[in-house]
């Protein structure tokens, strides 16, 4: 008889979760005079100017992410672009949760609207993770009025790839005994983690699917990528032993600098700690769909090594959580303390999980 699987080699099953033009969707839920036609979220009014998402419509015309309203609007005229509503979208990405709840604790937020889920244990659906995939994206379309597209594989890498492939509204699935097959014709592109300088540097060694990136000697690889030529070479053969994990909470972000000569002017301090505020911004724009900003927090370190902080509760909401105005003014009130030259500066955020604020704003559907 043989032994059961030890935990290392057991096989897991993932799903990985990506919900269908996601921001525009929710525009369209909730004003069906949008519904069928070319839209975008983001624009003018935003203060980059760029746009967020597109309705599948738009994207006929080229309309994509991050790409410039102005030359959104050039490949489609009748493009109608539409503010964000971060609120709303935290809303109806807690509700997906809430669905996904149902099947397993273990999920890892990538985004608002993109999930790993591990379902390894879930007994629903007589434990066919296929039918558990199907099964929320059928609750999601009655029950939110929204699509997702589905991946389901033994690993994160390939849940992830597959969750494109019958997207919109789709379920792809990876079974064990095809993954050999599946990744054969995979470009390396789609490799979570390679860039387009990396794609770059693996096409300058003759790879472009991950068949072709199996064929190279790891030495090779460890020589040109360091330490990632390991998980590229693991990979390429779809083997991927990341565990689904719960988010990490952070509780902070904060930018620091230390120069290299000390500054002894408040006025040039001031100057300084735009800069680090301009890069805290940066970093916050990357996680701000996760976290709500409590407290700014200034940090000063003197050329004596004694150092002071100062934070400040962040007031209503609405306002610009990354104001430079309001970082020079603690700078000015906290400087005073020590009243020496400075070696280092810094800026940061307090940061609230947004899934603790979970059920003050539940959207209605
Ligand atoms: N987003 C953004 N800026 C980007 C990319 C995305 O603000 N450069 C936002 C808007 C998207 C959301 O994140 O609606 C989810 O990103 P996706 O990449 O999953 O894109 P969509 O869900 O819009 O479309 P798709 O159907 O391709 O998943
Ligand atoms: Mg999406």
């Amino acid at each position: 008889m043989s032994e059961p699987p030890s935990e290392e080699a057991k096989q897991r099953k993932i799903l990985h979760i990506d919900a269908d033009s996601f921001y525009a969707s929710v525009e369209m839920r909730e004003r069906p005079e949008l519904r069928g036609k070319p839209i975008a979220v983001g624009g003018q009014s935003d203060r980059r100017g760029v746009i967020a998402t597109s309705s599948y419509e738009a994207r006929k015309f080229g309309v994509r992410s991050a790409m410039a309203s102005s030359r959104a609007m050039a490949l489609c005229p009748q493009l109608i672009i539409v503010a964000p509503r971060m609120d709303l979208y935290r809303a109806v990405s807690r509700q997906f949760h809430q669905i996904f709840r149902d099947y397993t604790d273990l999920i890892e937020p990538l985004s608002l609207d993109e999930a790993f889920l591990d379902v390894s244990d879930c007994t629903r659906c007589s434990g066919s993770a296929t039918l558990m995939a199907q099964e929320i994206l059928a609750r999601v379309r009655d029950e939110l009025h929204l699509t997702v597209s589905a991946g389901v594989a033994p690993n994160k890498f390939l849940a992830k790839v597959a969750s494109d492939w019958n997207k919109p509204n789709g379920v792809f699935t990876v079974p064990p005994e095809d993954i050999a097959q599946f990744v054969r014709d995979l470009p390396v592109s789609k490799i979570n983690g390679v860039g387009r300088v990396t794609a770059e540097n693996l096409r300058k060694l003759g790879v472009i699917t991950c068949a072709d990136l199996q064929a190279v000697p790891m030495e090779k690889l460890l020589r040109h990528f360091g330490k990632y030529g390991k998980r590229l070479s693991e990979v390429a053969r779809g083997i991927d032993h990341r565990p689904v994990q719960s988010s990490r909470v952070r509780k902070s972000i904060s930018v620091e600098h230390t120069y290299a000569e000390d500054i002894v002017e408040l006025s040039a301090m001031l100057v300084a700690m735009d800069g680090i505020v301009a890069e805290l911004q940066r970093r916050f724009d990357k996680i701000e769909e996760k976290y709500f900003p409590t407290k700014r927090v200034v940090k000063i370190k003197y050329r004596d090594f004694s150092q002071t902080t100062l934070e400040e509760t962040i007031g209503s909401s609405g306002e610009d959580w990354c104001d430079p105005a309001q970082y020079r003014r603690l700078l000015a009130a906290a400087w005073p303390r020590g009243e020496k030259p400075v070696r280092l500066l810094g800026a940061g955020l307090r940061l609230q999980p947004i899934k603790h604020k979970e059920g003050q704003q539940m959207l209605l559907v």
